[in-house]
């Protein structure tokens, strides 16, 4: 299948380094987006994405010829959806996979291969993406081939997984998810499993929404361990030496494009049948309203107390906020009155102003560190200390060697541990 022509549309986290490593791994890609800034940025060599080893990727692919960045699909032989599917409230919002099938239909040949890998309502590549390619006269299936493969990677370290984790391949038939198949073994060293379009896109929800309902029973238990005076964190290690248990980590909440995202997927179509889903939901979203509450109680005493925020990524050591928890704790903070300074040293833009740490913890009655990045544990309690109104810090991920923050005079809360 290699020496193929790959068209890609949706050039972000995921469709961009697919086209990398397609590109880099023996197809002729043409990468499109709808976002002119994005196409400009990649012909100008640059990259919009801050991934492990994607830059590279990206510029081996544009200086071989093997790669290129439009703004508008062509004729090729395969054709990869990778759009975002957010949310509008609670409804799963597909518009941007309706008009990527419709700018492919208008290119698509006999022969030619359709992959959905944009995370998708279960049916929507056999209900939606179907229909408006077959409105080209050709049917799927039949000149045509349609298939659903999910990606599964962890940012942070999407061009190693991209190659080595397992592919779930779904067809419209099963010669469409062997047509897959054999664009997929061209670079994927795990395992290929083939099943139907409908189960892929099922299968891809269900990973995300088994996390989210797992973080939703670590933060059910700090808050349990709170009020037995345990800490959450050392029970969590020693229930996970059961051969058979592996408890996630409670958090300020659940951010990120997917994990708050995918469960909705479901919800949405057996709302009846999801009350564990939903709940799980409404856990992880009240975890913002546990640290404003625990703040309260460490400040409670000063009048207009200022707060040093650590940590607005979603999660550590990336530079996405999307759907952060931390924005909502800025927001309940500043709603009680409370002036606020963030910290995020791998951010660049943000609703809030970001300082350096200095600024942040000057005068500052209270730190809270909400996003577990690397950086943050070699802030020197003692320097920090000294510039604060009061030496206040609730870690919400368990992140810092707590025993030296309070040898360094400061008064540790965490998630999980009463105070
Ligand atoms: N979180 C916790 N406690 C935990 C783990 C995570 O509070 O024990 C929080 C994180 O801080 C973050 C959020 O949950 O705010 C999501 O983080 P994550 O690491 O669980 O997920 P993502 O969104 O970075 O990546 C997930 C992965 N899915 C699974 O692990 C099942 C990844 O494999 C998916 O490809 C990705 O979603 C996606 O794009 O779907």
């Amino acid at each position: 299948m290699s020496q193929s022509k790959v068209c890609v549309l949706g050039l972000g986290y995921i469709g961009l380094p697919t086209a990398a490593i397609l590109a880099t791994n023996g197809f002729q890609v043409v990468g499109v987006d709808t976002n002119e800034d994005v196409v400009d940025t990649l012909n100008n060599g640059e990259v919009h994405i801050d991934e492990p080893g994607l830059r590279t990727m990206v510029q081996a692919g544009f200086n071989s010829g093997n790669l290129q960045a439009r703004s508008e699909p062509e004729e090729a032989d395969v054709f990869v959806i990778a759009v975002p599917t957010p949310l509008q409230g609670e409804e799963p919002d597909v518009s941007y996979i309706e008009s990527a099938a419709v700018s492919i239909s208008k290119y698509l040949k006999e022969g030619n291969l359709v992959i959905n890998e944009s995370t998708s309502p279960p049916k929507t590549t056999e209900e939606t993406v179907r229909p408006i390619l077959e409105e080209s006269g050709l049917s799927a299936g039949k000149d045509f081939y349609l298939s659903y493969c999910p990606e599964r990677v962890l940012p942070g370290s999407i061009m190693k997984e991209l190659t080595e984790n397992d592919r779930i391949i779904g067809g419209v038939n099963d010669e469409s998810a062997q047509k897959a198949r054999e664009v997929y073994e061209e670079f994927v060293e795990g395992d290929i499993y083939l099943t139907d379009a409908t189960t892929a896109e099922f299968v891809k929800v269900m990973e995300n929404t088994y996390r989210d309902v797992n973080i939703a029973l670590a933060n059910e238990i700090a808050g349990v361990s709170e009020e037995l005076g345990v800490d959450a964190w050392e029970a969590i290690e020693l229930a996970n030496r059961h051969p058979r248990v592996d408890f996630l980590r409670p958090g300020p909440g659940v951010g990120g494009h997917c994990i708050p995202i995918d469960p909705w997927f479901i919800i949405d179509q057996a709302r009846e049948e999801t009350p564990l889903l939903q709940m799980s939901r409404d856990i992880n979203d009240f975890q913002s309203e546990r640290v404003v509450e625990m703040v309260e109680g460490m400040v409670e005493a000063v009048k207009e107390p200022k707060i040093t925020i650590l940590g607005v990524a979603y999660k550590g050591n990336v530079e996405d906020t999307r759907e952060t928890p931390a924005l909502s704790v800025l927001e309940k903070l500043e709603g009680s009155g409370y002036e606020v300074s963030v910290v995020d040293p791998h951010v660049k833009d943000f609703p809030y102003d970001l300082v350096n740490h200095e600024q942040a913890f000057r005068g500052s009655d209270c730190a809270v560190l909400l996003t577990d990045h690397e950086e943050f544990t070699e802030i020197q309690p003692d320097e920090m200390g000294e510039l604060m109104h009061a030496e206040k810090i609730l870690d919400t991920r368990n992140l810092l060697d707590h025993e030296s923050w309070e040898s360094a005079g400061f008064e540790v809360r965490r998630f999980g541990v009463s105070g």
